[in-house]
């Protein structure tokens, strides 16, 4: 077993059933010309994330550690998008209209694939989700299942919508969540700020919340010790 120097307390885990979910580091969310431009947002905002979560990628991989990550998108012929999700807002481009990357959060456009700096690496599971949520319409909730995980730690866009969304599915499913500070992001500071808050209050109504330094110090040696 690990522990984590995390609020409202210590997070301890054991490494072989614990992943790291990457959620939704997708181009249209994190490079100019995506989903989450058209909505009217700032994506410079997220660029913060992408090197200490390369670090911690970089962590685990060395240690053997489970990652999994998430793209949120749709099919081709938007059959799994709901039109209150389509027709909401008021954005310059709508979902599966034709931008910069490709069709706007539609699967197999240059968009939807993960930003190269956080690029999978072989063997690891990509998982594609209709929604906010990584366990609605997905396979995850059975991966993890047959894997025996136990505890996720959780890093990813944005920290009040995908990140939040997943944290909840989870703990109603009854896992573990340590979310990292610096490798989650917002396009609103103030939300980054109370997302993170909620996580922690109530003694842990969701769940942990560490740096990810603090996470990386605690991998480590546990694994060089099994
Ligand atoms: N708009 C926004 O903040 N987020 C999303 O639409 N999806 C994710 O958070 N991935």
């Amino acid at each position: 077993m690990a522990t984590v120097d995390a609020l409202p307390g210590p997070f301890t885990f054991d490494p072989a059933t614990t992943a790291v979910l990457v959620i939704d580091m997708q181009r249209d969310f994190m490079e100019p010309g995506g989903f989450g431009e058209t909505l009217g947002n700032d994506v410079a905002q997220l660029r913060r994330v992408i090197e200490p979560t390369a670090a911690l990628l970089a962590a685990c991989r060395a240690t053997g550690l489970t990652v999994i990550h998430t793209r949120e998108g749709h099919l081709p012929d938007l059959s799994d998008c709901p039109p209150a999700k389509l027709h909401r807002g008021d954005p310059s481009l709508r979902i599966g209209a034709p931008g910069p990357m490709g069709r706007i959060l539609i699967r197999g456009e240059h968009g939807h694939d993960i930003i190269d700096e956080l690029a999978p690496a072989p063997g690891e599971l990509v998982v594609d989700k209709p929604g906010k949520g990584a366990f609605y319409g997905t396979e995850l909730g059975e991966v993890l299942t047959a894997a025996g995980i136990r505890s996720l730690v959780v890093t990813g866009v944005t920290t009040e919508v995908c990140v939040h969304t997943t944290v909840r599915e989870a703990n109603d499913r009854g896992y573990e969540c340590l979310v990292l500070s610096d490798c989650v992001g917002s396009y609103f500071p103030q939300f980054q700020e109370a997302g993170l808050a909620m996580i922690a209050a109530q003694g842990g109504i969701f769940g942990w919340v560490a740096p990810s330094t603090s996470f990386i110090d605690a991998l480590q040696p546990s694994l060089q010790r099994t």
